[in-house]
């Protein structure tokens, strides 16, 4: 039986377990990249390690995420990452240069090898051919250290393309019908391979838009081939030696395989506040307030061409703040040399840095219950800085629409006003200018460098034999790490977890905090329950530190999502799922619960009985852990693990 370009890249990787659909298997990691955010716990967690340079083919440290810069502590966290950066051989990319998962695919991605990231849409490099995971902190620095990355075997799942897309309907079109399909939920332990005629109508950058938002269904990630038109791409990067074809076999069997013909494609949306709540932007009818361009899905050279050249000549709505935020200096060095950044800025536009700003809801925070549409990726609750506001995702040319009407419009009516799509050709060469980039070899080696904003993270305790304790909280179907930890302007906390954990799950329930300090202080264990899919989005393991420095000892979900389920035995909380999904209903949140013979219970992967003391039940808790996982709940995670 032939094989899948996962299942190559996977083989050749692996150096642990056999491959298999859900066996766990450890992986060698060629290339790690960091975020601003995500990074500084990850290297304090690396310098743990005490390994004296990284392990890896190549390291890239990031700064996107924290650049506002209001107070001390972004300044401190960036200065920190570049003198450990400096010390430990990892590229540093200053802030400024741009969202890590495009400047990374510009110039560090490499077709056929693995990445691991610690940011959730890491997968973007799967547009140009790579395995490329996103990972909670501590999983990267393993990374970097020369350990593996262990992950379940994947299902792969094929996604045929056929046809080509339409004037006005564009790669996050192809996006969101895929969300529809799939939804944001259920596709845990699965990989989306594309292939099929229509692949070869997609440029990189729209490849890359579509394995970006795979993130939202909860897929490991998502992998294009990589072909001529791969290395056109980076060839125009000045880096065609970096290519190698990658195609499937013949006779693959996937796992399932879905078509989508992208000439039957429309103009879609997601409304709030899931990405996976898709409508026909035609069915859509609305007065909008703002308008954001950007992101690390939908800020290429091509899409922030289209635009500029949709609204050119045009003045944005009276009533419409018009945000662009390029995804990389080089994006907005080319669109700058060829006329796009006149065009926005004669029509408006908001120029913000080459950073993640709005989308983080760190800046641009709309008004009180405004229609926001954003080229992002995430619409939860609250995301954009202000709670009431609904968010809408959609394409640049479904933005470019509203931008000039001021309400929502299939941008297929533009042409009833004599306004023709734009068809942007990629640049047969880019201009290229790493001078934001400090390669270690360049790097002035100074010690690290620790202000006040750096804190050591909390130790996790060893796994005890009897959880017993109380339902801090019990949450719906489908809670997001943004509704766990929100990140926006609390986000500069990330290296003060005392601090940071004062935010813990404010979005839905601004009491929790204080709740689980009481319970913890009073010698008690804190429990969370959930329904499906919890701990969807983002890979921050805040949403997992947090709760531990908090004493929330174990999770009871319906089900969970991969990378919060790593990140919760990561710091040796116990994830655990219900036999019975009725056995939530029976659950009060302040009940009080015991769960005894832990350890025996897991040795003898025998599932743990959950008493509910204060109702005078039990039900039967279930967990999918390998031996390996669960050694390192019994050490109390995995730094404790590692060291024992
Ligand atoms: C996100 O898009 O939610 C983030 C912010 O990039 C996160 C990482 C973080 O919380 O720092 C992600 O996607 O993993
Ligand atoms: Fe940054 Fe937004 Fe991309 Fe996360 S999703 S990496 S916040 S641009």
């Amino acid at each position: 039986m032939g094989k899948s370009i996962a299942q190559k890249i996977l083989d050749k990787h692996i150096i642990k377990g056999t491959p298999k659909p859900g066996e766990e298997v450890g992986i060698k990691i060629d290339q790690t990249l960091t975020q601003d955010a995500t990074g500084t716990m990850a290297y304090l967690q690396f310098e743990a390690m005490k390994v004296p340079k990284v392990k890896t083919e190549l390291s890239v440290s990031y700064v996107d995420h924290n650049t506002v810069q209001i107070g001390f502590e972004n300044a401190d966290d960036h200065k920190y990452l570049m003198s450990v950066a400096a010390k430990y051989g990892i590229i540093y990319s200053r802030a400024g240069n741009g969202i890590c998962h495009q400047v990374h695919l510009e110039r560090f991605g490499k077709p056929g090898k693995t990445l691991l990231g610690s940011d959730s849409h890491t997968p973007t490099s799967g547009g140009i051919g790579m395995i490329a995971i996103g990972a909670g902190g501590l999983d990267v620095a393993v990374a970097m250290a020369g350990g593996l990355f262990y992950l379940n075997y994947p299902k792969v799942i094929k996604v045929n393309l056929t046809g080509e897309l339409k004037p006005w309907v564009s790669a996050k079109d192809v996006i969101l019908k895929v969300l529809e399909t799939f939804t944001t939920k259920g596709n845990v332990g699965c990989v989306f391979e594309y292939g099929g005629p229509g692949v070869n109508t997609l440029s990189v950058p729209e490849r890359a838009t579509i394995t970006n938002m795979g993130a939202e269904c909860g897929v490991t990630t998502s992998v294009f081939p990589s072909d001529d038109i791969t290395k056109e791409f980076l060839k125009a990067q000045g880096r065609e030696e970096d290519w190698t074809e990658l195609k499937a076999d013949d006779d693959v069997e996937y796992e399932r395989t879905i078509d989508i013909n992208l000439s039957s494609l429309e103009p879609l949306a997601a409304t709030p506040h899931s990405p996976g709540n898709i409508s026909k932007v035609k069915d859509l009818e609305m007065p909008v307030d703002q308008v954001c361009l950007g992101s690390c899905t939908n800020s290429s050279y091509k899409d922030l061409m289209t635009v500029a050249k949709i609204v050119e000549g045009k003045v944005a709505h009276p009533n419409v703040s018009f945000v662009v935020a390029p995804g990389s200096k080089q994006v907005l060095e080319n669109i700058t040399k060829d006329g796009g950044f006149a065009n926005l800025l004669s029509a408006g536009a908001r120029f913000t840095e080459n950073a993640c700003g709005f989308c983080i809801g760190n800046s641009q925070s709309p008004k009180t219950e405004a229609v926001s549409l954003r080229t992002s990726n995430r619409n939860f609750l609250g995301r954009s800085g202000t709670k009431s506001a609904n968010a809408y995702l959609v394409s640049p040319e479904t933005a470019a629409a509203a931008i000039i009407t001021g309400e929502f419009t299939d941008p297929r009516d533009l042409e009833k006003q004599g306004i023709k799509y734009p068809k942007v050709e990629m640049p047969k060469k880019f201009h290229i200018d790493d001078s934001m980039f400090i390669f270690p070899e360049d790097a002035v080696k100074t010690d690290i460098y620790r202000g006040p904003n750096i804190g050591n993270p909390p130790e996790a305790q060893p796994l005890k034999d009897t959880i017993s304790g109380d339902v801090t909280i019990k949450v719906e179907d489908k809670i997001t790490t943004d509704h766990i930890i929100p990140a926006g302007s609390k986000m500069k906390y990330r290296s003060n977890v005392p601090k940071y954990s004062t935010f813990l799950f404010e979005v839905v329930d601004p009491d929790f905090h204080d709740r689980a300090e009481k319970i913890r202080d009073s010698g008690k264990d804190n429990i969370i329950v959930a329904g499906l899919s919890y701990g969807q989005g983002s890979s921050r393991e805040h949403a997992a530190l947090c709760p531990m420095y908090m004493g929330v000892k174990a999770v009871i979900a319906k089900s969970m999502e991969r990378i919060h389920n790593a990140n919760l035995i990561n710091f040796g909380i116990l994830p655990l799922n219900f036999k019975d999904e009725k056995d939530y209903d029976g659950i009060n949140q302040g009940d009080e619960l015991e769960i005894p013979d832990i350890k025996s219970s897991l040795k003898e992967s025998k599932n743990l009985i959950v008493k509910n003391k204060t109702k005078g039940t039990e039900f039967e808790a279930t967990y999918v852990l390998s031996d390996r996982q669960k050694n390192v709940l019994l050490a109390g995670g995995t730094l404790s693990y590692m060291k024992n």
